[in-house]
């Protein structure tokens, strides 16, 4: 099933000029990016992105630190796309990630852990137009 998926490469690895390496490991697990900017995020962005997290106690810390630089946003395209990035990605806290994930090869801490990827297809229904209108996703 050919899915879509959201994805950022969060402000620690723009910040260490990552952008081009964590995309390249993206498109290797034969991801198509079908959508991409460059975007620094504004409180409320942040605050709205992770509204779900609202209540838990990393959320203020969180939203500072995704303000803190710019991001790179993008739309991922592929079979289980979904699934795959998060497998390419690897677990939240990079200690816990798989070697070979983006994760465990660049990521700083739990926080700082240089990649997002929506956990579901509900998710990126929400996520992908929280940031791109239609005209910007090529077909
Ligand atoms: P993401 O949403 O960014 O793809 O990451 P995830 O699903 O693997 O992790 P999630 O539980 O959704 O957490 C969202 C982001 O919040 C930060 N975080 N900090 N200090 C902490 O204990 C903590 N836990 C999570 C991370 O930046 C995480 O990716
Ligand atoms: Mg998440």
């Amino acid at each position: 099933m050919i899915e879509r998926t959201f994805s950022i490469v969060k402000p620690d690895a723009v910040q260490r000029n990552l952008q081009g390496a964590i995309l390249k490991m993206i498109q290797d697990a034969g991801l198509k990016i079908v959508a991409m900017k460059m975007i620094h995020m504004t409180k409320e962005q942040a605050e709205g992105f992770y509204a779900v997290h609202k209540d838990r106690p990393f959320f203020d810390s969180l939203v500072a630190y995704m303000c803190s630089g710019p991001c790179v946003v993008s739309v991922l395209e592929g079979e289980n796309a979904i699934a795959k990035y998060r497998e390419v990605m690897g677990a939240t806290n990079p200690a816990e990630a798989a070697e070979g994930t983006i994760r465990k090869t660049f990521a700083l801490d739990i926080e700082k852990n240089s990649c997002h990827g929506s956990d579901a297809p509900e998710t990126a229904a929400q996520e992908i137009p929280y940031f791109f209108s239609q005209l910007e996703i090529v077909g």
